[in-house]
Order: structure tokens, then C-alpha cells, then sequence
């Protein structure tokens, strides 16, 4: 999402959110080639506790997108050489701010042009003199909307993981911080053993308690810096961040152990749900090479007998 920023901050940044945790300031974008208007409103939004980042000149936008990675961005309508519609349609452009906030604020009154302003990608329209009061309500109500929205996009609904495409954006963030820090980082491919025949023997809505189970319980057995994910159906992903291969198979194991035991006590005597997984180290190659050996790793688990965990 903010692929020029500090993977790591990245991260830390989308933890926070999707914790619930909405007391990190918004990050927000100005634009308006008025200086004075320009420095008036960073006072505001710096005195309502967010970032401000300024910009008089049109064509540093695409630097600040890039630098800054606003949440929000507020546009002056009318610069030397070109609008504020104009700048909204470049945001645009870029998948990554396809839905960041865009928010006029400019003395057009014509409501005739504020609304075609709207229709191009603009979510507000504030008129100048603005109440500061109102600016910075119009900011909270966006911000808290754009962070949730961000929120549900990364995650999974049944389990509450991140769902496979951030996980994989988040297994490439970590292969950069392993490379940039001279750390180790290993990658965990899990399947469930025989699931079709829990469903089966059981019912769907058993099948889908226990993957909200295994989630739970992967997520108080891993530390807070692995991310998990669920890639398909009932296969999870792990990141470990800082682990050599045989820290992390020790885990992981200690986990599958622990798991089996677990549900034997919660069933009958016949019930049995077990998991496999494979383990790849990260050795300098791509996400994708990585993500390879471990699902080589995990069918050699499947086809040694499942319940077990391969290197
Ligand atoms: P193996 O040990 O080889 O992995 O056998 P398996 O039966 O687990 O493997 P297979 O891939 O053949 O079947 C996976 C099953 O997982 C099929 C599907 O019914 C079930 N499944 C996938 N997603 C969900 C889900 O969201 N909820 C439930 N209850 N079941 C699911
Ligand atoms: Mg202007
Ligand atoms: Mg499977
Ligand atoms: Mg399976």
C-alpha cells in the first residue's frame, strides 16, 4: 500500500490500524499554491494532532505521494497551470490511492462547479474561509472510514487473518527488511490434513469453527511480529521475521504437537484433526521462489504421511 516508505513502519502501521488502535495521527496531503492558505491550514490540522505535509507547486505531487503516502489529501481547486481535478485524476491513476481520501478546499462557490469537481474523484467539497472545526471533523470522519476500509480489504472475514494478497505483499515487505538488516526470515505453508473428511463427517459449520479455532490458536502461539495469513481454503501462511529454519520448524512443530492434542480432547474418541506444513528458509530469491519451497516442503509433509512439519 505505501511501497516507498520503511517496510517495517509500513507494517506497524497497518498493525495499528487493524488493531483497533485509531490513536496514530492521520497523515494528510496539502496542496494549495497560496502559501498563506497553505500555512493556515497546516496550523489546524497540526494543532488537531496530524501530520501535515505542504505543498505549493502542482508538480511536486507525484514526489509527495511517493515520499509522503498520505491517508488524506486536500486540493486547492484553482493553481497556475492546472486544477485541482486535474491533480485528483492523477492520484487516481495509481492503484495505491485509488481510494484515499480526496477533499477540496477552495473559495469556488458555484455549486454547479463544486459538484463536477465531486464527480472527479473528489469525496468533499469545503468551501474557504473554512471553520477550522469543520475541516478537522470532515478529516476524522475520512480518515476513520479510509482505515477501516483498509482494514477489511487485508483480512479475511471467516478468521480474521490477512487474507492471501496481503499476505503475500506482507512476505515481500519482510524478504526487503531481511535483506536490509543481514537477518534470517522463513516462510510456513500449513494444510490441514484430511479436511474434506472433517466436513464431511461433521458439517461445514464445524469445518469453519475449526478454522477460526486454528487461527486463534496460531495467533497466541506466534509471536506478534509473525503475520498469518490464510492463502486458500484451509491452507495458512506464516511469516517469521528474525528465524533460521530450524527456530522456526521447532515452533511450528511444538504448535502442530499441541494443536493435535487439542482437538483429540475437545472430540470423541475418533475425532482427529491434524495439520502439515512445510518450512522455507529465505535465501536472497524472490517471494515467489520462496513461497515454491515451502509448498514443496509441505507435499513431501502430505506425502510422508501428513501431521508432521518438513524443512
Ligand atoms: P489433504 O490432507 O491432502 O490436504 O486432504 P484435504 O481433504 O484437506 O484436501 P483437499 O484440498 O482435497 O480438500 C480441502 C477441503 O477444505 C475442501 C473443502 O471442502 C474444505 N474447505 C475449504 N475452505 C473451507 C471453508 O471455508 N470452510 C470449510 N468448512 N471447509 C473448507
Ligand atoms: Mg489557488
Ligand atoms: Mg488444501
Ligand atoms: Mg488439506
Amino acid at each position: 500500500f505505501f511501497p516507498a516508505m520503511d517496510p517495517g513502519q509500513v507494517i506497524e502501521k497497518i498493525e495499528s490500524y487493524t488493531h483497533g488502535n485509531n490513536m496514530e495521527p492521520y497523515r494528510v496531503l496539502v496542496l494549495d499554491d497560496s502559501h498563506a492558505q497553505a500555512r493556515y491550514t497546516e496550523t489546524v490540522l497540526k494543532k488537531a494532532g496530524m501530520i501535515a505535509h505542504v505543498i505549493t507547486d502542482p508538480m511536486e505531487i507525484i514526489h509527495a505521494l511517493d515520499e509522503f503516502s498520505p491517508e488524506i489529501i486536500i486540493l486547492d481547486m484553482y493553481m497556475p497551470g492546472c486544477t485541482g481535478m486535474e491533480i485528483a485524476r492523477v492520484i487516481r491513476q495509481q492503484d495505491r490511492f485509488h481510494s484515499v481520501p480526496i477533499i477540496y478546499l477552495s473559495a469556488e462557490e458555484d455549486v454547479g462547479k463544486q459538484l463536477q469537481a465531486m464527480s472527479l474523484g473528489g469525496d468533499d467539497f469545503l468551501t474557504k474561509p473554512i471553520d477550522p472545526k469543520h475541516l478537522v471533523a470532515t478529516l476524522h470522519n475520512r480518515g476513520r472510514r479510509a482505515r477501516s476500509l483498509l482494514a477489511l480489504m487485508i483480512r479475511d472475514s471467516l478468521t480474521g487473518l490477512y487474507n492471501h494478497t496481503h499476505t503475500l505483499h506482507l512476505l515481500e515487505q519482510e524478504i526487503v527488511r531481511a535483506g536490509q538488516k543481514d537477518q534470517p526470515l522463513c516462510f510456513a505453508m500449513l494444510d490441514i490434513d484430511y479436511f474434506k473428511q472433517v466436513n464431511d463427517t461433521y458439517g461445514h459449520p464445524i469445518g469453519d469453527r475449526i478454522l477460526r479455532n486454528l487461527s486463534m490458536f496460531l495467533k497466541q502461539r506466534l509471536r506478534k511480529t509473525d503475520h498469518i495469513g490464510r492463502y486458500g481454503g484451509e491452507e495458512f501462511a506464516i511469516i517469521l521475521p528474525e528465524t533460521g529454519l530450524d527456530g522456526a520448524t521447532q515452533v511450528i512443530n511444538e504448535i502442530r504437537a499441541s494443536f493435535s492434542e487439542l482437538m483429540q480432547q475437545a472430540g470423541n474418541q475418533e475425532f482427529s484433526v491434524t495439520f502439515s506444513c512445510g518450512i522455507a528458509d529465505w535465501r536472497g530469491d524472490t517471494a515467489q521462489a520462496l513461497c515454491e519451497r515451502a509448498d514443496r516442503a509441505l507435499y513431501t509433509s502430505k506425502s510422508e504421511g501428513r501431521n508432521q512439519v518438513t524443512q
